[in-house]
């Protein structure tokens, strides 16, 4: 029997670029606070969880005197904020060649998975009309530690049944790239080289990219 492998989507950059969502509604929240957020600055939120995000934002700005109390009224608002952007979102906002290269994965009988560390992902694949499409889907509400920790990863490779070795990680965020290490999975960065460099593969996005391609950083 040949051995089985799986292909594990991370979702905010990846599947939707609702990562520029995620940078607006904190924009809003540092401008409350009187700072400018930077995209560049932005990257390093990639990935990680709500509330350590919210703790390197303050951190750019230099806030340090905010009661936890007050961090979680932060991320609730930004929350809210984001929700209102994801709500809007419908199938369209699939990135391009997404589609065809997910469909071409499970034509060929690869295992599929999510492994975001968001905690709206449901919202997101019911906004899309990805509810029913995936294997397995790991989200945020069921990992306790956020990438570059590969929880996520070794959730999702355990629920699938497929060995750690036989996975790839689809991810932009740097955080990301080093959980699938850390798992001792291969990684397919999606964006940008100078970025995800430390991945196996990198890739601009999906338009054309042939799943036997990705296959071969397997063998
Ligand atoms: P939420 P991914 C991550 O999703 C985002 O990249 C990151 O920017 C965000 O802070 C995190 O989800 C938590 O999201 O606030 O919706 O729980 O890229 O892992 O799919
Ligand atoms: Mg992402």
């Amino acid at each position: 029997m040949e051995k089985e492998l799986a292909f594990i989507f991370d979702l905010d950059g990846v599947i939707v670029d609702t990562a520029i969502y995620h940078y607006k509604a904190w924009c809003v929240l540092a401008g409350e606070l009187g700072f400018e957020f930077t995209e560049e600055q932005n990257e390093s939120l990639k990935g990680v969880s709500r509330m350590e995000s919210l703790e390197r934002l303050l951190n750019f700005g230099g806030i340090t005197d905010i009661s936890d109390e007050r961090k979680i009224e932060m991320a609730a608002q930004k929350n809210a904020l984001y929700r209102d952007y994801i709500l809007q979102i419908t199938p369209e906002a699939i990135l391009p060649g997404v589609d065809v290269f997910i469909k071409e994965c499970l034509n060929q009988g690869i295992k599929i998975a999510l492994g975001s560390a968001s905690k709206n992902a449901k919202t997101i694949l019911e906004q899309i009309a990805y509810q029913d499409i995936f294997h397995a889907v790991i989200d945020g509400n069921k990992v306790k530690n956020s990438k570059p920790d590969p929880e996520v990863f070794l959730n999702a490779a355990n629920e699938l049944k497929v060995q750690p070795e036989n996975c790839i990680i689809f991810e932009d965020a740097e955080a990301g790239i080093e959980a699938a290490k850390r798992a001792k999975m291969k990684s397919v960065g999606v964006g940008d080289k100078n970025i995800l460099g430390e991945a196996d593969m990198v890739i601009p996005g999906f338009v054309d990219v042939q799943v036997v391609d990705c296959i071969k950083l397997l063998n």
